[in-house]
């Protein structure tokens, strides 16, 4: 079910629950503030899911609330995954639905990053 991204941060969410160790997840990289796993349900060769160790529900709470530090953090934890995961210097498309109408299921920030193969129109 696709979330209200203005509702308080809940959480029970899944990414929160990997955070703090309760379920397992394929980790493809970790920094300081960021971490990168690997989708359950691969829309692509390659789809990673970066999101931010903080409690933001959305993309729009990440960019008003986040730190400088946990900004840069995130930008660069979705480059360095892109490189390590080979969809750099391939080509890839990043992708972050922000709520209900985006069809945002789960209410933690996630980036989408896709490739591993031709990409396509975006919203074909
Ligand atoms: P969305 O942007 O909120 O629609 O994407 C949620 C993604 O989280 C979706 O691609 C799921 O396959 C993925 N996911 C996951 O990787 N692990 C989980 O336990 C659950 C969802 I629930």
């Amino acid at each position: 079910m696709p979330i209200d991204h203005h509702q308080p941060y809940d959480d029970s969410n899944i990414f929160a629950r990997i955070l703090r160790g309760e379920l397992p997840a394929t980790k493809v990289l970790e920094t300081e503030h960021s971490l990168a796993l690997h989708d359950i349900n691969p829309l692509a060769p390659v789809h990673v899911l970066v999101i931010p160790k903080g409690a933001y529900v959305s993309w729009d709470d990440f960019a008003a609330n986040a730190s400088e530090a946990e900004i840069a953090d995130f930008v660069r934890a979705i480059g360095e995954t892109a490189r390590k995961v080979g969809a750099e210097p391939q080509g890839y498309r990043m992708l972050a639905n922000t709520g209900k109408r985006a069809g945002q299921e789960v209410p933690h920030l996630h980036v989408h990053l896709f490739g591993g193969q031709p990409l396509g129109p975006m919203l074909a």
